[in-house]
């Protein structure tokens, strides 16, 4: 038996519930021992009970034998799916020489609920509280009795707001439920399997409710951006033996009061008096006759569906690493790192005492919090104390974004044990990781993974502290690349690309946020706010790096279909809106937050309306449009065109002069070679002038060190790199940054901190840098021919101060890693792991190469490699799946 399935997948997910897909994609992955590894066909069986698999009867699907290599996106064509149907299936693969493997274990999904009608649960709120500004947190609640233990029980659950679901005395789910989206257009709605928790006799079901996004602050777009409160919608159904059915729904019948949350904002913070808690209020027998009946909401006029996003959860607790008392009493920690998510206290006092939880990135010069960058947020925390014992509080529909914490009022002596820090952000499973012989390096790598866990949630965010907290689609299109990387992203993303979809303006626009949250109403009515343009050059097109990323990785081709008009609304908005494909100058964001460094707006939004057309092109010959890729592709080249006409002189100068316009215009291909040469030079010219120095603001960022390696120039790359002097990566990290900076000045030796109307000690834009790390340094690249990695271009660069470099990517396919070590005499050591299934082109730089401890000429071939030659000073093979070592001596 050559091959092993293992990691069976549904759409991304292990055994998924509540699927409102009608033709969901099957994932497995390969094993083997064996170099060169590969499926040659394969057969899934899909069943709606496992005997039935076991009878290797698929009632649902058999594929029958499929011959290929895919094992990722396999489309279900089987039986039309059921709401609440559940499917099971499992796969056998053939390899290269024909053997037959196992089947696989067993794996399922199970089918939501897929029309309107079986939406019969009704949206359940409390009236708000007359003359209260911050609302209390309603409490819902159901007692009802079951006849028997049910054999099956599931509960469908979602709110305009969020939701903490509890059945019998134990909380069930995640955190901020149902998600952030669009709620005037649709809402997620989650699956929960609580067979295990229901019993024969009275059971009960409640839930919290919270405003969120929904009825809270948004940003700075201040609060009920969508509604006035929050309201619920639960749906529980019951299955028994004998094969009844029942239901529990939401309805007029429910019971509702206010509780221990005096009031609980994204934004603003939480207050909780435990001295009002409802005790007992999630089980059967509690007494709810003093509570109110809810008031049940008329209609929702928006879509459910099935959750897109991964959950949103505590996926660390990190303990401070030192504590002070302060002058006045209260203690400051620090946790160490600059971290998302919240605090837990324990405590021990009187009734009515209040303690306080204060959280900032960054402290004063005198030891006090750095509170000026939050603008109107409050990353506070109030906890009322009961009196009985040691009590433990976390707060509930709120969360921070920060490295110290001040713990005011606290009863008796505070120390390290006090609190725990909660790190909370969407669960995208990590996929990749980098290590160097440069320990500032590995720093920087950190950070960058660090911003990405403290800004995904739910969507990606630009900043995780002050009253913004907003999916800015510039600063997600310049980091999806790196964000797939270090993390699973596939279902994340494709929410997103969903948001920007849902609040794409009818000119075709995309805007700068999304969810939009009224964003463009407000960005109209406000004066202040209104010199904004509609179609920000490097926000905007968003819509369709984020899709062609997603293609790039994971091999994904439905969001491409999916997306594919509006993506080409966008592109010919943006033709309709030039002039002889010349894209207007008027204001946007630029090349946000460079370094006395401004790029014209007409030179970004031409090259990056070039960018959107090329990737149009691509994207069209991937969905076989054989006519628009060409349309898009002469398009593309008139645009360049244009591009050269109106911003490049005859000297190879571009408009500007910035580093961004000479990286963008050679990243996005819209020079000629010749032009190419002294766009390089002119690049590197600037570097030097600065001091080997970048100038690069969000947008160029991304694109400087690539753009320096592909034209030849990898020492300079890596001069910016490790470079500590300001502006630079290193900088902040010799400054004691534990993440990646809004603005490389966001504090300087110089000038101190910046100016705190706009400075996040937390925002990812600047951390693009990660994906240069993995293609260039570690060299694992993507193939867009064989997208997904199911073929990998592996094309480390050695260089710098490096002597060292380990970077793993966890694909679809299995794990890619890379290592190469510098070894005495200028000898290069590599090793390259290529999954079962997948193969690689690998690039060894240097002369006279060893494979496998044994030197290798032209046209050799070995156990699962074969080299092929030499291009651009490195020896290529092509290998299949398995582990190699290479040996070279660098010039
Ligand atoms: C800032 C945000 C974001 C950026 C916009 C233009 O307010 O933090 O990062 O995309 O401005």
């Amino acid at each position: 038996m050559t091959l092993r399935i293992t990691d069976l997948k549904t759409e991304y997910m292990r055994n998924p519930l509540g699927l409102d897909e009608r033709k969901p994609r099957l994932f497995w992955r390969l094993e083997s021992e064996k170099r060169g590894a590969a499926q040659s066909a394969y057969r899934v069986l899909v069943a709606s009970a496992p005997e039935a698999l076991d009878r290797e009867e698929g009632d649902c699907w058999d594929s029958g034998k499929v011959t290929g290599g895919r094992s990722t996106h396999i489309v279900y064509e089987g039986k039309p799916l059921k709401s609440e149907g559940r499917y099971y299936w499992k796969v056998r693969v053939w390899d290269r020489d024909g053997n037959e493997s196992d089947w696989s274990e067993t794996a399922f999904w199970t089918v939501g609920l897929l029309s309107r009608e079986e939406r019969r649960g009704a949206w359940i709120g409390r009236k708000t509280e007359p003359n209260v500004m911050m609302q209390p947190s309603p409490y819902v609640r159901k007692e009802f009795r079951l006849r028997a233990k049910p054999k099956r029980a599931t509960v469908y659950a979602t709110a305009l707001g969020l939701y903490e679901l509890h059945v019998n005395g134990s909380r069930i789910g995640d955190w901020f439920a149902p998600g952030f989206t669009d709620y005037d257009k649709r809402v997620q709605t989650q699956t929960y399997d609580v067979t295990g928790l229901l019993a024969e006799g009275a059971n009960a079901v409640g839930a919290i409710l919270g405003d969120g996004w929904y009825s809270g602050t948004v940003g700075f777009l201040g609060d009920h951006v969508y509604g006035e409160r929050p309201f619920f919608l639960m749906q529980l159904h019951l299955e028994y033996e004998d094969g009844s059915r029942e239901q529990v729904l939401t309805d007029g019948g429910w019971r509702t009061a206010k509780g221990p949350i005096v009031y609980s904002d994204l934004i603003k913070g939480e207050t909780y008096d435990a001295r009002l808690e409802l005790d007992g209020w999630d089980r059967p027998g509690f007494d709810d006759s003093g509570w109110e009946r809810p008031d049940v909401r008329a209609g929702y006029n928006g879509l459910l569906t099935a959750a897109i996003e991964p959950p949103i959860r505590i996926t660390q607790t990190i303990e401070p690493i030192s504590v002070r008392r302060t002058e006045r009493g209260t203690y400051i920690y620090d946790m160490g790192q600059n971290m998302v998510g919240w605090t837990e206290v324990k405590a021990r006092g009187a009734r009515g005492a209040k303690v306080t939880l204060s959280h900032a990135e960054m402290l004063n010069p005198d030891g006090s919090l750095y509170l000026d960058n939050l603008r109107l947020a409050v990353q506070q925390d109030h906890y009322i104390l009961r009196g009985e014992g040691e009590e433990r509080y976390e707060p509930h529909f709120t969360f921070h974004g920060f490295r110290y914490v001040e713990l005011i009022g606290y009863p008796g002596e505070a120390d390290l044990t006090t609190i725990v820090g909660k790190v909370v952000h969407s669960d995208t499973p990590r996929t990749g990781s980098l290590t160097t012989s440069d320990e500032q390096v590995n720093r920087l790598y950190s950070n960058i993974t660090w911003g990405q866990r403290g800004n995904f949630l739910s969507v990606p965010t630009d900043c995780p502290q002050r009253d913004e907290r907003l999916g800015w689609t510039g600063d997600a299109q310049i980091f999806a690349r790196t964000a797939s990387y270090n993390m699973d992203v596939s279902r994340f993303f494709a929410k997103f690309v969903q948001d920007m979809i849902d609040c794409q303006q009818p000119t075709g626009a995309f805007t700068d946020v999304a969810p939009d949250a009224g964003w463009i109403r407000h960005k109209m009515w406000n004066t202040r706010l209104n010199w904004f343009a509609p179609d920000n050059a490097g926000w905007g097109d968003a819509g369709v790096v984020i899709p062609w990323t997603l293609y790039l990785m994971y091999g994904d081709t439905r969001i491409l279909e999916k997306n594919y008009d509006a993506m080409a609304r966008w592109v010919e908005y943006l033709r309709v809106n030039s002039t002889g494909l010349v894209r207007p100058d008027y204001a946007n964001y630029g090349d946000w937050l460079s370094i006395d460094a401004d790029t014209p707006n007409e030179v970004l939004a031409t090259a990056y309306f070039a960018y959107s057309t090329k990737l149009m092109g691509r994207i069209a010959g991937v969905l076989g449009r054989t006519a628009d890729e060409a349309r898009y592709g002469e398009l593309f080249e008139a645009i360049a065109a244009a591009f050269r006409g109106a911003f490049v002189d005859g000297e190879g100068r571009i408009r500007g002069e910035t580093q961004t316009v000479y990286v963008l215009a050679l990243q996005f291909g819209l020079l000629t070679d010749e032009l190419k040469e002294r766009a390089i030079d002119r690049l590197t010219a600037d570097i030097r002038a600065k001091g080997n120095r970048l100038s690069t603001g969000f947008l160029g960022v991304g694109y400087l060190l690539p753009a320096l390696t592909d034209s030849g120039r990898l020492d300079v790359a890596y001069e910016l790199l490790t470079q500590e002097e300001f502006p630079s990566w290193l900088y902040s990290i010799k400054h004691g940054a534990t993440t990646i900076w809004e603005r490389w000045d966001g504090w300087t030796e110089h000038n101190g901190f910046q100016t705190p109307s706009m400075n996040s000690f937390n925002h990812y834009s600047l951390g693009s840098v990660g994906e240069w790390m993995f293609r260039y340094m570690g060299g694992i690249e993507a193939d867009p021919a064989r997208p997904g990695f199911r073929h990998a271009i592996v094309r480390p660069r050695p260089g710098g101060r490096l002597t060292s470099a380990r970077a793993r990517y966890d694909s679809l396919q299995g794990e890619i890693a890379v290592e190469w070590e510098l070894r005495p005499e200028g000898r290069l050591w590599l090793a390259v792991q290529v999954p079962a299934g997948a193969t690689a082109d690998v690039y060894v730089p240097g002369e006279s190469i060893r494979v496998d401890g044994a030197a290798a000429a032209e046209g050799a071939s070995g156990d699962g490699w074969t080299l092929h030659g030499r291009r651009d000073n490195a020896y290529v093979l092509s290998v299949g799946s398995g582990r190699y070592v290479f040996e070279s001596e660098l010039a």
